[in-house]
């Protein structure tokens, strides 16, 4: 078959993957960016690109026959879920033996799927995560930078304390209020004008027509109209949508060498394609980067790859839960997607947790406090192939999940106490659950910065091959983790620019 030459790949076109393909595209490098998602840009019948989430259609999950919500059932019923034709639709759930990932599939990974919240962890905590970071470079540049380039914003105080749309992140607030517990506004993506005009109703519903996970119409500044368009705009990097790395070689000149397969809508490999590049930065996310690397090592087309490849992964300390109010605590039927508020424990040195108050947008009052709890859950785990079934696994266990529901525990018992309310036990499945602690949004690690790389993100053991994407975060950050992916691949692709890439 015929190998398709680029000076530099990026693998994946999330976080790690926009930052790599636009600074390469800028320093005038021809740049091939392979995604297995599809481009989001086209109109379905019903005149909408994504589909919303109380009718999920194909366009929702990734090759699936029924929808994956997080949230399984409402009054213990399975209502949430709906039967679907398998598509590469644009959220994906990756099952290992006892944790289950949420991923983005598309051109702008996670940014397509998420809640936009764009939180910079504690300077404290991101040190004693990164203790070989210079922290005053990462606030005084590349904070900023990201921040600046994803687009980052506020809800206005005043519009906040007054409209319907976030009175369930009032009554939250409230809620922690009486048990003595802080909040903080937390920053988003979403371009809170259009929020307004939405609420006003001069602009296309998106946050405020229950949109999010499924994707947004409208609002939300996603990578794709960030990052990507920008990288794009250099006139110098180029997308293969639809197309999946399946395994990295080096050859004996030192570039490296890709077989991608390239599916159809039904999800049938069309076409393998083989690629070779000198420079291969990887941008798959944790889960995506990981799993090639470690299959690359231990199936031995990479086979000087360090040991640390794999390890420190882990979930962020992610626990959903929610608390049902007192019947005069309404949450309104009207909710707005995006999140901006969280409980701001983390300080708290016997039981460090940051939780957003999430939203739970069903169109009618339900009294619900919803909640994704971040606890500082020190347990890591490794992924490791298995030969027999050519498969990567992941060794984490539900004791290490239960670790961080009982930090999530240990605060929301203060504010049940304090406030005389109960969780509820009809949402996570028909199993009663209370706290689910069976997925994470959130999954860091697997290719920890300074251990399978050097400080930088170069891959031990090998010239010229990058880690750029949330693999790098040594499994908890604190707060949601992408601008601080965002950042650190900015550090990272500044110092390989300069240092790695001189003619
Ligand atoms: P990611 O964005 O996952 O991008 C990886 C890309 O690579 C994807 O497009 C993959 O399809 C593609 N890919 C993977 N493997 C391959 C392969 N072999 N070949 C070709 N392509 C491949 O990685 N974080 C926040 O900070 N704030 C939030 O409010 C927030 N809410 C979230 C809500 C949900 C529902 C979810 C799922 C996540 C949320 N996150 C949030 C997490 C955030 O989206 C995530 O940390 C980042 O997207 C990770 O960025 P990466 O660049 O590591």
């Amino acid at each position: 078959a015929a190998v398709d030459n680029a000076p530099a790949i990026v693998v994946g076109s999330g976080y790690g993957g926009a930052v790599a393909a636009l600074r390469l595209g800028q320093a005038g490098i021809r740049t091939l960016v392979l995604e297995m998602g599809r481009l989001w840009n086209t109109a379905g019948s019903d005149g909408k690109v994504f589909c919303s989430t109380s009718a999920p259609d194909q366009r929702s999950m990734w090759f699936r026959t029924r929808t994956e919500a997080p949230l399984a059932s409402f009054l213990w019923l399975d209502v949430v879920n709906k039967a679907i034709t398998p598509y590469p639709g644009v959220l994906d759930r990756v099952h290992y033996d006892n944790m289950s990932v949420y991923v983005g599939r598309g051109v702008g990974g996670g940014s397509l799927v998420n809640g936009g919240m764009a939180v910079t962890p504690l300077k404290s905590y991101f040190s004693e995560q990164f203790p070989a970071v210079d922290a005053d470079e990462m606030y005084g540049t590349y904070f900023p930078r990201a921040r600046a380039m994803l687009g980052v914003n506020a809800v206005d105080p005043a519009w906040f304390e007054s409209t319907e749309w976030y009175r369930f992140t009032r009554t939250s607030r409230k809620a922690a209020a009486n048990a003595g517990l802080r909040t903080t506004f937390v920053p988003n993506v979403y371009d809170f004008g259009h929020m307004q005009r939405e609420a006003a109703g001069t602009a296309t519903r998106s946050a405020l027509a229950g949109e999010v996970i499924y994707g947004n119409n409208e609002g939300k500044r996603s990578l794709d109209k960030s990052y990507l368009a920008a990288a794009l705009g250099t006139g110098n990097v180029t997308l293969h949508t639809l197309e999946k790395v399946r395994s990295v070689s080096r050859a004996g000149d030192g570039s490296y060498l890709l077989t991608a397969d390239r599916i159809d809508d039904s999800g049938t490999v069309v076409e393998t394609r083989q690629y070779s590049c000198a420079y291969l930065f990887l941008g798959g996310g944790s889960v995506g980067t990981t799993e090639l690397l470690v299959r690359a090592r231990d199936t031995g087309t990479l086979p000087d790859l360090d040991p640390a490849v794999g390890a420190g992964w882990g979930t962020n300390g992610n626990v959903m839960l929610a608390r049902a109010n007192h019947v005069w605590d309404t949450v309104g039927a009207d909710q707005a997607t995006m999140p901006v508020m969280g409980i701001d424990d983390w300080a708290n040195p016997d039981n460090p947790v940051f939780a957003e108050i999430a939203p739970l947008p069903m169109g009618f009052e339900h009294w619900i406090s919803l909640y994704l709890a971040i606890t500082k859950n020190p347990e890591r785990a490794s992924f490791t192939y298995d030969p027999a079934s050519g498969t990567v696994k992941l060794g984490w266990s539900a004791a290490q999940s239960a670790v961080s529901v009982g930090m999530a525990r240990k605060l929301f018992d203060r504010i049940n106490l304090a406030n005389l309310t109960i969780y509820r036990h009809d949402l996570f499945g028909s199993s009663g659950k209370v706290f689910a602690d069976d997925f994470t949004y959130h999954p860091l690690g697997g290719c920890v910065l300074g251990r399978a790389t050097d400080g930088y993100g170069r891959v031990k053991g090998y010239s010229r091959l990058y880690v750029t994407d949330g693999s790098l975060v040594p499994g908890n950050i604190g707060v949601n983790p992408f601008v601080t992916i965002t950042a650190l691949a900015e550090r990272t692709m500044a110092r390989v620019l300069v240092e790695d890439t001189a003619p």
